[in-house]
C-alpha cells in the first residue's frame, strides 16, 4: 500500500482515504505552525501567550521559538530527533513545543506524574536525543532522574534544564531567549524540508496494557484536530485560553486547547495548578473565557464558588470537561455554579473528538459526551461478536478519520489487537450511540483505571507489585471514588507467613520508579484471600464491578 508519511514505525493512512483527506480540505498540507506565524504577521503585538507577569505578544512567541528551533539545529539536533518533554504549564514548554515543531524536531509529550519507570522507556521506545525537564518540581530532582536516564539510555545526548540547569546541562531559557539583530532563525528554519505528514509530535497512549504506547500525530492531522476542535469549541480571537490540565496532554494542548487557541488568535494563560483559589484570581486577572478540566477539578471548583460565592467567573463563558465520565448530577450544576456553558468532551489522545455543542438542548449537554467533531469522523459500535449494535444498543466503539491514528508507534503485536483487520482503532470503550447521534459513554473493554483523568494500566500496576516476594498473586481494579470517579484498588494473595501493609506497597512502588499516582494505592485489607478473587457476589456486595476481574482471571 502506498504511504502518506515514510517515517520507520509509523503506519500511514491508506492512500485513497488520505487523497479524501485532501480533498475535502482536512489535511492542508502545510506545516501545523504555518497558520500560527501568519496570525503572528498579521497581529504582531496581541497577547498570544501569559504566564503569571510574563506576556508574549504573537510576533515574539514566533521569534522566540525560531530562535530555539536554530540554536537547536545549531546545537546538533536534526530532522526527526525525538526529544521527551516533561515541563510545568509555563511560557518556556510553549515556546519549546513551537520551536521543535518550526525545526522538524520531535516532542515525546510525557506527563508531569512520570518517573523512571515511564520516562526510560519512553527515551528508549522513541530512541530520544534529548530530554527537557524543570530542575527541581514539588521536591523531585527532575534534572538529577534526567542525568540516570542518559546514563542508562545510550540515544540521550543532551538534557535541557528549566530553572538551575548543571554545567552539563543546557539552559532552557537560554535557548527561548530572543534572537540578536542580526540572526534570522526564521529563514533558516523556512528552508528546512519538512513533510506536513511527517511527524509532528508524539502523544501518549492512556496505558492500555503495559507502558504507554506512542501516538504518532502528524502536522497535517493534528492541526486538523486544533481546527476542527476550534469549530465545535467556537474559539475565535476574543477566546481567553487557561491552561490548567497538563499541558502535553492531548486536551489542553489541541482540543482546541493552546494550539486552537493560537490558531484562532486569542490568548493562551497559563497556570500549574487548577486549585480554585489560584485558578480563580487567574481567570479573573486575565479575563479568561475558555478551560478545560477533568470532572473532579470541576467538582471542586463547583464546591469552592457554592461555599465562597467568589464573583470571580464573570468572563467564564465556556468550560469544557472530559478525560473521564461527568455524571449527569455535576454536568447540571455547573452552568447555575459557574455561570458558564458545559461543553462535554470524549477524547482520546489517539485522535476521535466528540463534543457537546455550544447550542445543543440541555439534555444533550447534561447526559451526553457529545458527537463526533468532523463529518470525516466515522464510527461503528460492535458487541462482543465484532457485530454491528443497531442504533440506541451499545458496544465496544471503532473509530477511523482524518485526525485517528492508524497504529502505535513500533508496537506491531499490540496494533494487532487495537485495530480491527480493516485498520479502524478499536477504543476499547463501551458506549452508546443515541439516535440522535451522540454518544454516552457506558464503560469500557480496557484493562485501565481512569484516575481522574489520568489512565494507569492495571496489568502494569499488576507487575510492578509481583517484585515483592511475598505476593502471590494480584489484580489491580478500578474501584469507585467519589473526588477521583475511580482510584486503584490492588487484591493480593499473601505467601503463607508474609504480612504486607499499604504503605510495603507504596514504597514497592516508588522504589520501582513509577507515576506518582500510582503510588497512592488503595489497598483492601479485607480482600487479602484467594476465596474475594473468584467472588463476584463478594464484590458486588462492595459496589465493585465484578467484570473486570472476570477478564483478567
Ligand atoms: C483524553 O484522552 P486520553 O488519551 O487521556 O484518554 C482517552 C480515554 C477514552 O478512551 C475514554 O476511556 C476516556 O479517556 N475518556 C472519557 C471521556 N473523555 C475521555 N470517558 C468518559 N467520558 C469522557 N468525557 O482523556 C481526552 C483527550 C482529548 C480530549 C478530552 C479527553
Amino acid at each position: 500500500m502506498a504511504s502518506t508519511t515514510t517515517t520507520e514505525g509509523v503506519v500511514p493512512w491508506p492512500t485513497d482515504l488520505a487523497a479524501q483527506y485532501r480533498e475535502a480540505g482536512y489535511w492542508k498540507d502545510e506545516l501545523l505552525t504555518a497558520p500560527i506565524w501568519r496570525m503572528a504577521a498579521r497581529r504582531p503585538d496581541d497577547i498570544a501567550l501569559v504566564d503569571g507577569e510574563t506576556r508574549i505578544g504573537y510576533a515574539e512567541m514566533c521569534r522566540r521559538a525560531d530562535a530555539l528551533g536554530a540554536r537547536l539545529r545549531e546545537l546538533g539536533f536534526e530532522t526527526d530527533d525525538r526529544v521527551v518533554v516533561q515541563l510545568p504549564n509555563t511560557w518556556e514548554f510553549v515556546i519549546f513545543t513551537l520551536g521543535c515543531l518550526r525545526a522538524g524536531i520531535i516532542p515525546v509529550m510525557a506527563l508531569p506524574a512520570h518517573r523512571r519507570h515511564e520516562l526510560e522507556y519512553l527515551a528508549e521506545h522513541s530512541e530520544a536525543v534529548a530530554m527537557v525537564v524543570p530542575d527541581i518540581l514539588r521536591d523531585f530532582d527532575h534534572q538529577a532522574l534526567a542525568k540516570a536516564i542518559r546514563d542508562a539510555v545510550p540515544s540521550v545526548r543532551d538534557i535541557i534544564v528549566l530553572g538551575d540547569a548543571h554545567a552539563d546541562a543546557i539552559d532552557l531559557r537560554g535557548l527561548c531567549a530572543l534572537p540578536a539583530d542580526h540572526e534570522d532563525p526564521a529563514a533558516t528554519l523556512d528552508a528546512l524540508p519538512i513533510s506536513p505528514d511527517a511527524v509532528a509530535l508524539f502523544l501518549l497512549s492512556g496505558g492500555t496494557t503495559g507502558l504507554p504506547k506512542l501516538i504518532p500525530r502528524s502536522h497535517n492531522d493534528y492541526r486538523y484536530n486544533a481546527e476542527v476542535a476550534n469549530e465545535a469549541a467556537r474559539f475565535d480571537d476574543s477566546t481567553n485560553y487557561l491552561v490548567t490540565l497538563p499541558a502535553s496532554h492531548n486536551f489542553p494542548l489541541a482540543c482546541p486547547g493552546l494550539l486552537g487557541t493560537f490558531l484562532a488568535g486569542g490568548t493562551v494563560v497559563m497556570l500549574q495548578s487548577p486549585e480554585p483559589s489560584r485558578a480563580f484570581a487567574t481567570i479573573e486577572a486575565q479575563r479568561v473565557t475558555h478551560v478545560a478540566a477533568v470532572p473532579a477539578v470541576v467538582q471542586r471548583w463547583i464546591d469552592y464558588e457554592e461555599a465562597e460565592r467568589t464573583g470571580q467567573l464573570a468572563t467564564l463563558r465556556v468550560v469544557q470537561v472530559g478525560g473521564s465520565r461527568l455524571v449527569d448530577e455535576l454536568a447540571a450544576r455547573v452552568k447555575p455554579v459557574l455561570g458558564a456553558t458545559l461543553q462535554q468532551v470524549f477524547g482520546m489522545a489517539e485522535g476521535l473528538l466528540n463534543m457537546t455543542r455550544l447550542d445543543d438542548p440541555e439534555p444533550i449537554v447534561i447526559g451526553t459526551q457529545g458527537r463526533p467533531v468532523s463529518p470525516g469522523d466515522m464510527v461503528r459500535i460492535v458487541d462482543e461478536d465484532g457485530d454491528p449494535v443497531p442504533l440506541g444498543g451499545r458496544g465496544v466503539l471503532h473509530t477511523q478519520g482524518p485526525y485517528t491514528l492508524r497504529g502505535y508507534y513500533k508496537a506491531a503485536d499490540h496494533n494487532k489487537r487495537s485495530f480491527a483487520p480493516d485498520g479502524w482503532y478499536i477504543t476499547g470503550d463501551i458506549v452508546e450511540l443515541r439516535e440522535d447521534g451522540n454518544l454516552v459513554v457506558q464503560g469500557r473493554d480496557k484493562d485501565l483505571i481512569n484516575r481522574a483523568g489520568e489512565k494507569i494500566s492495571g496489568e502494569e500496576v499488576e507487575n510492578l507489585l509481583y517484585r515483592h516476594p511475598g505476593i502471590e498473586m494480584n489484580a489491580a481494579v478500578a474501584i469507585p471514588d467519589p473526588a477521583l470517579g475511580e482510584r486503584v484498588c490492588v487484591y493480593a494473595t499473601l505467601r503463607e507467613g508474609v504480612q504486607i501493609e499499604l504503605d510495603d506497597l507504596r514504597r514497592l512502588m516508588r522504589d520501582a520508579g513509577v507515576a506518582g499516582s500510582i503510588v497512592t494505592l488503595l489497598c483492601d485489607r479485607g480482600a487479602r484471600y484467594r476465596e474475594t478473587l473468584y467472588d463476584p457476589a463478594w464484590l458486588a456486595a462492595r459496589g465493585i464491578d465484578p467484570s473486570p476481574w472476570k477478564s483478567k482471571l
